[in-house]
């Protein structure tokens, strides 16, 4: 993504995901905002964007984070909320194994507790470990855990996936982790 959209992206990030308020804006449950009240309210707050703009921050985004209604009135991020909302995603059968990319410093914390949802709505689990090793870098020296999605499946903890191929649950206990060495 080039530079302004890569702060546009953030932008939205901020507001679709952490804090509507912050502009005036509130999101209905499902997590939409009609895209006329966005423009307006980002305008108002400093980062006037168009609606090409905002098609082109969708489109181009690199983890497709954000997702127009079908009839293109309204926006939503698709998945990382700290905000309540409810996506409206189906219970999706995980695959045997998925992946979550963590710091090296939350290691034994996470060996203790397992992984909470910390500030968001869910934990966050990667299809592949490349995607995982990514996410742990935000944090530092990436490590990556195996999830053994299918065996938390099958004690009925309940999975979803995000529009933008994120896997969602409520939390995972230690006992179903993976750790490398
Ligand atoms: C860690 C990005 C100690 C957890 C990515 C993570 C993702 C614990 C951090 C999305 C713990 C939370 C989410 C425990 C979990 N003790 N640490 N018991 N349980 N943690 O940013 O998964 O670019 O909220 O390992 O691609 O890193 O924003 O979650 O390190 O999909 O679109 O607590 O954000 O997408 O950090 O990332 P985060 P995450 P975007």
């Amino acid at each position: 993504m080039a530079g302004d959209l890569v702060r546009l992206s953030k932008f939205l990030s901020l507001v679709l995901r952490h804090e509507p308020q912050r502009i005036g804006l509130s999101l209905d449950p499902q997590g939409w905002v009609a895209v006329d009240e966005l423009l307006a309210a980002a305008a108002q707050a400093g980062t006037p964007l168009t609606r090409e703009e905002l098609e082109r921050v969708v489109v181009t985004n690199d983890k497709k984070r954000f997702a127009f209604s079908p009839d293109g009135s309204r926006i939503r991020a698709s998945q990382g909320h700290s905000v309540e909302v409810e996506l409206g995603l189906p219970p999706t059968v995980p695959p045997e194994r998925l992946f979550h990319g963590t710091a090296t410093r939350f290691v034994d914390s996470i060996r203790a507790e397992g992984l909470r949802a910390q500030s968001r709505q869910h934990v966050h689990l990667s299809p592949d470990e490349e995607t995982a090793v990514k996410v742990g870098q935000r944090h530092g020296k990436p490590v990556v855990l195996a999830v053994r999605a299918a065996a938390m499946h099958g004690a009925r903890h309940a999975f979803y996936l995000s529009d933008n191929g994120v896997w969602l649950t409520a939390a995972v206990p230690p006992g179903y982790l993976e750790f490398p060495g």
